[in-house]
């Protein structure tokens, strides 16, 4: 699928290994332990329902090809990104009739398929490397002499030496040479087709010169999503121009903090979003926004205050982009650094009656409803208001989100006289169904309650029978 096709979604990331098994059953994992837990594509097949209930209508899935077998210094590949065989699949995740079967499942709902891919490097828990192990590219060859990545400030080192450590190599492909170029288009390009594949997750996109992105985004012929770990706008915004979306970590670095107790500053935020709102490709909005990843310590884990936790989780859903939640973060996990922000999903039982699931319900819902009702709402740039150290008003016609990091026992104001409503209009909050009128100029002041965020859409825009505030 194109980048268009794509710009009015939201992605649920799902962890193969840790999403869901073949059988529905629940075996432990303990996630300290580093190994492969069970899950599989048939799981993820068993439960797409659960995914499309809470709103999604795409899903973003491990790397899928043959990893590195064995226990090493820092586990099992259980999360996909060890790569030993770019010609194979995965056998822990299943085989080629099962990963087109979740392909086929997915279309068969309207839904799409990001598979995340590897191509910066392979994996080796052996010093040096057994090079004929590696295919297609089974000759040192094909490598990058060995160096690892020691300085993030210089770029040739960042994208010519080795990631990982002698326990544990991520042995650099040379992208510099033309064999190595040509395989690996070719082979992103088969990928996509023999799986229908709709969008991929690139891994590691700093750590590969600029110019070869370009080539191979063109022979994905799918969207391009683009992992650049920056919190420099300036820097991510480069790739903008390689890849279709980048993974918004700009942003991500200063929602966090925003967020994570009633200290944090806000404007901070405001900030980056009026950055790369300037820098970005422009009139694109398809930077992937989320709070949480299978990298990082999930929010919750940090964060125990409820409405700092609404708050934060509304952020992707109203902000310029393509919002992506990760797996669990509505199931309330808590899982610290890697790897023990990677649990396995079948622990919470899937259950939906649950608070976080209904907001995370109601979040895509109100997009929805604010696609529907305004044909430019993907491609009109948010506009903030009322921004301070503790509150913002996040305009997006017809969507205002109204945040605030104060906290669950305070009642945040937001004074918004330019929010654009026609005079008098009647607004509803849809996470409490609660009603605004919009003042003779068509602001708003509204007072919160218990710190918690408001959504707010015009009673027009609500479908009479859908399931937000009908009655
Ligand atoms: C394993 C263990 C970990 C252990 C680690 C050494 O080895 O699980 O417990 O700590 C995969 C696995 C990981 C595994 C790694 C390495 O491989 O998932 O579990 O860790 O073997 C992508 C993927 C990620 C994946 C890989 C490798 C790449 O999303 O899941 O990891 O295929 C760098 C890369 C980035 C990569 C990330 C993990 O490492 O650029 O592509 N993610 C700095 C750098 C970043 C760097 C980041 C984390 O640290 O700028 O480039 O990302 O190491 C701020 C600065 C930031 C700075 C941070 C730390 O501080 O402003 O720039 O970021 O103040
Ligand atoms: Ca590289």
């Amino acid at each position: 699928a194109t980048a268009d096709q794509w710009r009015n979604r939201t992605i649920y990331q799902v962890l193969t290994d840790r999403f869901a098994t073949s059988d529905n059953s629940s075996p432990r994992c303990n996630t300290t332990a580093a190994q492969y837990c069970g899950g599989t594509w048939r799981g993820i097949i068993n439960r797409i329902d659960y995914i499309k209930d809470l709103g999604f209508d795409a899903i973003w899935i491990s790397p899928v090809n043959a990893n590195i077998e064995g226990n090493t210094a820092y586990g099992e590949a259980y999360h996909g990104y060890w790569s030993q065989d770019l010609n194979s699949l995965n056998p822990h995740f299943g085989n080629a009739s099962d990963l087109r079967e979740l392909s086929d499942e997915l279309h068969r709902r309207d839904m799409l398929l990001m598979v995340d891919v590897v191509v910066n490097h392979m994996a080796s828990a052996i010093n040096p490397p057994n090079f004929a192990a590696f295919q297609p590219f089974s000759s040192s060859s094909f490598f990058h002499p060995q160096c690892y990545v020691t300085d993030y400030n210089n770029q040739s080192n960042v994208e010519q030496c080795w990631l990982g450590d002698s326990n544990l190599s991520l042995v650099d492909l040379n992208t510099e040479n033309q064999v190595v170029v040509d395989t690996l288009n070719n082979w992103i390009k088969a990928l996509a087709v023999n799986y229908t594949i709709d969008g991929i997750r690139i891994d590691t996109v700093k750590h590969i010169r600029k110019d070869f992105w370009t080539g191979f985004a063109q022979a994905a012929g799918v969207f391009t999503l683009g992992e650049v770990w920056s919190e420099n706008t300036t820097y991510v915004a480069d790739y903008t121009q390689v890849v279709d979306g980048v993974l918004d970590y700009p942003t991500w670095f200063s929602l966090v903090p925003a967020f994570s107790n009633t200290t944090g500053n806000i404007t901070d935020l405001a900030v980056k979003v009026w950055d790369s709102q300037a820098r970005y490709r422009t009139g694109e909005f398809l930077v992937g926004s989320f709070l949480d990843n299978h990298d990082n310590p999930r929010f919750m884990s940090f964060v125990k205050d409820h409405a700092l936790i609404r708050n934060a989780m509304a952020w992707p859903f109203v902000q310029d982009g393509i919002p992506i939640l990760y797996q669990g973060q509505e199931q309330s996990f808590t899982g610290g650094r890697d790897p023990l922000n990677r649990e396995a999903m079948w622990l919470s039982g899937y259950v939906e009656q649950k608070a976080l699931v209904t907001d995370v319900k109601l979040y895509n819902a109100a997009r929805r409803a604010a696609m529907a009702h305004n044909a430019d709402f993907l491609k009109t740039a948010a506009k903030l208001y009322a921004v301070s150290q503790h509150t913002v008003a996040v305009s997006k016609p017809p969507l205002l989100a109204l945040l605030s990091n104060l906290g669950n026992t305070s009642t945040p104001n937001w004074n918004v006289p330019g929010a654009g409503y026609k005079p008098g209009e009647t607004l509803v909050d849809v996470l409490t169904c609660n009603k605004v009128v919009a003042d003779d100029k068509g602001g708003v002041l509204v007072t919160g309650k218990a710190g918690n965020p408001q959504i707010l859409l015009p009673v027009t825009a609500l479908d009479p029978k859908g399931r937000m505030c009908s009655n």
